[in-house]
């Protein structure tokens, strides 16, 4: 008798889950999946992904700050506004409690939200920064902009807001995140590609493994003899590397495949 869908997604758990359980050293490797059912828009979500109404790639980049940088800074106000009122999901917190039962475990992410933090990760590897650091686009001075109230009109992702002036050298603050044509923080990229390199299984969520250098990170630890299990609704170029594809919601599938959910 064929297996159902249903039999063949309980093995890929279980096989998913004795690949875990026999880890010395477990790698999550998040992108904007993980945080969708928070709230937060992917990138490519077709209606409501934040490259719906802006081209990210013409957006998130030095060019278009140095153009506009009121509707730059506009734009991560809205991200960042937006982040501040959602709250981690399940699979956020079955992540950090991996962290807390697992022997090691290294949580790399290409999201700027704090979401992974706020649902009790340790450090989690920020290769694409973070919403909430801003700093200097002259003089790199940390900014607590961050902080700032909220500008009247930060309602809308298309609202103009003045990007505030570094207090050291009166240049415009910039949000904290690696932009197209940027490089990636040394350090952050250098302890996500040892962590990969040293892995037993890399546990992919949410991504649709596209952008680079990060979309590296899956495929080297594949290269290095690691077990690669994704979790995504969807298919991705990262299918053909995965040892296990888990087909759903990463807050439904993490908290059944990492056991029982944190505090
Ligand atoms: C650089 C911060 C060089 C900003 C981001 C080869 C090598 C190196 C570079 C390149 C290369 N080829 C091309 C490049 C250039 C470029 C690039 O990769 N372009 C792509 C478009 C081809 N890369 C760069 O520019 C990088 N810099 O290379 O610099 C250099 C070197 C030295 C000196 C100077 C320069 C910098 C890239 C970083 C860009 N910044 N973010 C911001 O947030 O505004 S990228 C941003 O987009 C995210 O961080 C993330 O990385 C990416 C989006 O991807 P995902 O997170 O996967 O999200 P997406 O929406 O695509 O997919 C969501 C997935 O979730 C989907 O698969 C969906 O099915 C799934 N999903 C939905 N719901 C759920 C779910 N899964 C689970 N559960 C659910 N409920």
């Amino acid at each position: 008798m064929p297996a159902t869908s249903n039999d063949d997604a309980r093995d890929a758990v279980h096989d998913a889950t004795k690949l875990l359980d026999s880890a010395r050293h477990v790698v999550v490797f998040t992108g904007a999946g993980i945080s969708a059912e928070s709230g937060v828009p992917t990138f490519r979500d077709a209606l409501t992904g934040l490259w719906s109404r802006y081209d990210a790639q013409s957006l998130a980049t030095p060019q278009a700050f140095a153009e506009d940088p009121e509707l730059v800074w506009g734009w991560y106000e809205w991200r960042r506004r937006l982040v501040e009122r959602v709250t981690p999901n399940a699979g956020h917190r079955a992540v950090a409690a991996l962290e807390s039962r697992a022997p090691r475990v290294t949580v790399i992410t290409q999201n700027v939200d704090d979401l992974h933090e706020r649902a009790g990760s340790a450090s989690p590897i920020h290769l694409h920064g973070s919403l909430f650091a801003p700093r200097c686009a002259r003089c790199s001075h940390p900014s607590g902009a961050a902080s700032s109230p909220t500008p009247v009109g930060a309602e809308d992702e298309g609202s103009r807001i003045a990007p505030p002036i570094c207090p050291r050298c009166s240049g415009h603050i910039r949000p904290g995140v690696v932009w197209f044509g940027e490089a990636l923080p040394e350090e952050a990229l250098e302890s996500a590609v040892r962590a990969a390199t040293d892995c037993d299984v890399l546990l992919t969520v949410g991504t649709s493994g596209l952008v680079y250098p990060a979309a590296e990170i899956p495929r080297l630890a594949a290269r290095a003899g690691a077990a690669v299990i994704q979790i995504n609704p969807q298919p991705t170029p990262l299918d053909p590397i995965a040892r296990v594809n888990l087909h759903g919601p990463a807050a439904e599938i993490l908290p059944a495949l990492l056991g029982p959910l944190g505090p």
